[in-house]
């Protein structure tokens, strides 16, 4: 009981003040950490904007390494609505009953493979592989298309030295200019095809907008996914009755899944910028200067949740942020759910039980706070039922 152990850095700072203050480039952020400021503040997008220069909201900040906005995380209403419309439907593919039947035959083939080995590392052989065969579907291309991208590895701006890879950056942005070439010349039935087709108040989209909503959709999915994934095989290996319990109640599943979410958070915090000096918990926030909406420490606010550093996988109520709140919710749930139902379905299906043999933690470095975000790597044992 252990490596899956997620302690909480926040607990005292909340507590006290319901703030913590970090440096991030020179460019301190104000953390907000109770849920109903969260949830107050995400709300608030008058006062705390999304759509300041891109890269800013984002905690490290990505200014130095990207100039494109991301659409439509860093674009406030009203125009954010418009953009959101336009590919809303298309995220909401991951319900369609087909969508779910080709994910299981992917994820049941991926768990057959790793069944059959003495061990193996979770994150670079199973987490970003699945990670990365299940977008294919979201994007509605070639299963094949995989491999390109699990070569870029599990964030396509940090690398294993820098938090961030200016030139690793140019790779995706390089593949996706030949993506929306190749489609505006040859469309297929894929997610590039959908957005160049798209219109926002009457008006085509972009190559810049549509790069921008690519851009998000590969960045934003990947290592929230890969740690939702390696996360819960480290939990199920040290919880073997969890597993057992999943296996006689099914039914639990998504609700499981849901507090698995909550407890795990994959994204720490996303920022926002001050459009006018105020006040948040007796805090003064200058304008122009970037408050944070901490998901993961909203996430274990006493005052919500019962036993909230504890993994309660019947937990009735649960109003987590994990996936954001208001505005912005992500996008990618519908996908990011299904991928962990399917998942979860196949391991009580085939796993009995699950060894861990080693583990290095990968720890976020946020001044004051270190939180433990997922793992650099996990090797693991599965036995077969
Ligand atoms: C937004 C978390 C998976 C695409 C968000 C936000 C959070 C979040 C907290 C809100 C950001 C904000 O308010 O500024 C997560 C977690 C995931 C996950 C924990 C996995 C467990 C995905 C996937 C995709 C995706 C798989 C797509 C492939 C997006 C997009 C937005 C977003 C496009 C922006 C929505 C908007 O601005 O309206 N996500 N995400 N996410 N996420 Fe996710
Ligand atoms: C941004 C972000 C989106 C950012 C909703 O979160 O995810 C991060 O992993 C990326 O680095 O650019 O896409």
């Amino acid at each position: 009981m252990k490596e899956s152990i997620f302690t909480d850095p926040f607990k005292k700072a909340r507590q006290e003040t319901g703030i913590g203050e970090m440096d991030d480039q020179n460019d301190p952020v104000a953390m907000i950490l109770g849920h109903k400021e969260v949830r107050r503040a995400a709300h608030n997008w008058k006062s705390y904007s999304s759509g300041a220069i891109p890269g800013r909201i984002v905690i490290p900040s990505e200014v130095n390494i990207r100039s494109i906005r991301q659409i439509p995380f860093e674009v406030d209403p009203p125009q954010h609505g418009a953009y959101r419309e336009v590919v809303e439907k298309w995220f909401k593919r991951p319900l369609e009953k087909k969508y779910e039947e080709e994910l299981t035959l992917q994820i049941e083939a991926l768990v057959i493979e790793v069944l059959e080995q003495d061990s193996f590392e979770v994150i670079h052989d199973f987490a970003l592989v699945l990670q990365s065969q299940a977008l294919t579907l979201l994007f509605n291309v070639p299963f094949e298309e995989a491999q390109t991208w699990i070569s870029w590895g599990t964030h396509v701006f940090r690398s294993k030295d820098s938090a961030l890879d200016g030139a690793k950056a140019n790779v995706l942005y390089d593949y996706i200019d030949q993506k929306l070439a190749e489609s505006s010349s040859n469309p297929g039935k894929d997610f590039y095809a959908v957005l160049l087709a798209a219109e926002v108040d009457g008006k085509k989209l972009s190559a810049e907008e549509a790069k921008g909503v690519l851009i998000l959709t590969f960045a934003g999915g990947r290592d929230t996914v890969i740690n939702a994934v390696t996360n819960s095989i480290a939990y199920f290996a040290e919880h073997p009755k969890s597993l057992e319990w999943l296996r006689k109640e099914p039914e639990l599943l998504p609700t499981a899944i849901e507090e698995l979410i909550r407890y795990f958070s994959p994204l720490t915090q996303m920022g926002r910028v001050a459009t006018q000096d105020t006040m948040v918990c007796q805090h003064a926030v200058k304008a122009d200067s970037r408050i944070s909406l901490c998901w993961a420490s909203a996430n274990r606010d006493e005052t919500v949740f019962e036993n909230a550093d504890e993994v309660v996988l019947d937990r009735k109520a649960n109003p987590h942020v994990a996936f954001g709140f208001g505005t912005h919710n992500c996008l990618g749930a519908t996908h990011a759910r299904q991928v962990m139902k399917v998942l979860l379905r196949t391991l009580i299906a085939k796993v009995k039980s699950i060894d861990i043999h080693d583990a290095k933690d990968n720890i976020e470095d946020l001044g004051d706070f270190k939180r433990k975000v997922g793992f650099d790597s996990l090797t693991v044992k599965f036995n077969k039922i």
